[in-house]
């Protein structure tokens, strides 16, 4: 009971303590604010598992930017609390409120026109997610906000030359105790992967539909019996397919 009072109290009553993904550093060299992302134009989450929302989040900001990346390249995804990072000075819920623990993950969809592509009907994979260490109790959002905001993952060696909706996934389980709880929140970048690459996913997923309401990653209890979001050192199984590997 406790837990879910202090769940209201964070994130239903008082400020909206939630995260937007919205810019993209490669190999460390930032690209700038909403640039070749399309991101929701505020920070309410996504929670019906069968919205459209779920592809890339509700349609707020565009670009006509579609970002190089190479195989190999280190990618960096930034969340704030609101478009532009913190809300107000010292924005104690900048980058997320810290209530909000659960995995980071980055999906891709192989697309003809990153920049101009609808979201409905792609082919998702997933090439990355840091869920929760067992030993070190951390989620993947503990260490987003060890790095003031950013992920990082590796863009796989084996990623075929082309435009890619990159869509980048928090979801943040503090109330996910009930189905229908669970908050999920993606944009997705456009970009151009280079380099003589030939990986094509034999299985994909689609946005809405990857997911259920009743996942074990989704509706899910993670506090443990001294009321810590720690799953009380249990393995978490992350939603979705397994990363590739290559
Ligand atoms: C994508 O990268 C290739 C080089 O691999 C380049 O020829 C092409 O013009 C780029 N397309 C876009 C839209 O940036
Ligand atoms: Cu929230």
């Amino acid at each position: 009971m406790k837990f879910s009072l202090a769940s209201l109290l964070t994130c239903g009553l008082a400020v909206e303590a939630h995260t937007i993904f919205q810019k993209v550093s490669v190999n460390g060299k930032d690209n700038g604010q909403l640039t070749g992302i399309r991101a929701p134009n505020n920070n309410n989450p996504v929670q019906d598992v069968s919205s459209s929302n779920m592809a890339c989040g509700a349609p707020g900001t565009k670009s006509g930017t579609v970002l190089s990346i190479a195989p190999g390249d280190r990618v960096g995804a930034f969340w704030g609390h609101v478009i532009g990072g913190a809300q107000f000075a010292n924005d104690v819920d900048n980058p997320i409120a810290k209530s909000h623990k659960g995995p980071v993950m980055a999906y891709l969809a192989k697309v003809d026109n990153a920049a101009s592509t609808g979201t409905s009907g792609l082919k998702w994979f997933k090439v990355w997610e840091d869920g929760f260490d067992t030993s070190s109790r951390k989620w993947g959002v503990d260490n987003m906000m060890s790095n003031n905001g950013w992920t990082y993952f590796n863009m796989p060696q084996c990623i075929a030359a082309g435009q890619y909706l990159l869509r980048m996934e928090i979801i943040a389980l503090h109330s996910a105790k009930n189905a229908g709880q669970a908050q999920f929140y993606q944009s997705c970048a456009q970009i151009n992967v280079s380099g003589s690459g030939s990986f094509t996913s034999s299985s994909t997923v689609s946005f809405p539909g990857a997911y259920s309401a009743n996942d074990p990653g989704i509706k899910i209890n993670i506090y443990g019996a001294k009321g810590q979001p720690d799953m009380d050192g249990k393995p978490y199984s992350v939603p979705g397919p397994k990363p590739i590997s290559c």
